[in-house]
């Protein structure tokens, strides 16, 4: 599958190593790093590394990628030391989304704020 990226989009340059990001995994498919504005003791972003901008667009473009993103989330989880977590895919401006590349917010250890 041909990946995608936006030369406007940040999480487009996070991915790339453009613009510096806590990169916490990364593979051919998805890049997972810190949210610098953290609402838990563990607050990850995963993005798949194809720009679309927003999960439903996502899952229509490759289905299986938000398979993939939760089963990420579920490793990442797991290694951070959490075996139970919170994962929030805001879509639309009016839900909050303010970073329009597809990502799924992984929580953990005690959600302070909703990430909206
Ligand atoms: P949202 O679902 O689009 O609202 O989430 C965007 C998230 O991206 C939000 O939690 C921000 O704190 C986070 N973020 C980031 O991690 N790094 C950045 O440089 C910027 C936003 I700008």
């Amino acid at each position: 599958m041909r990946v995608g990226t936006d030369a406007n989009c940040l999480f487009c340059k996070i991915i790339a190593g453009e613009v510096p990001g806590d990169v916490v995994h990364r593979d051919d498919r998805l890049v997972a790093f810190r949210d610098i504005s953290p609402k838990a003791p563990l607050h990850v972003l995963i993005a798949p590394r194809d720009h679309q901008p927003n999960a439903a667009a996502s899952a229509t473009a490759d289905p299986t990628i938000v398979g993939e993103l939760v089963a990420s989330a579920a490793v990442i989880a797991e290694r951070e030391g959490y075996g139970a977590y919170n994962l929030l895919f805001n879509t639309g401006a009016e839900a909050g989304q303010t970073i329009f590349h597809t990502h799924l917010h992984l929580l953990a250890g005690g959600i302070t704020a909703l990430p909206v």
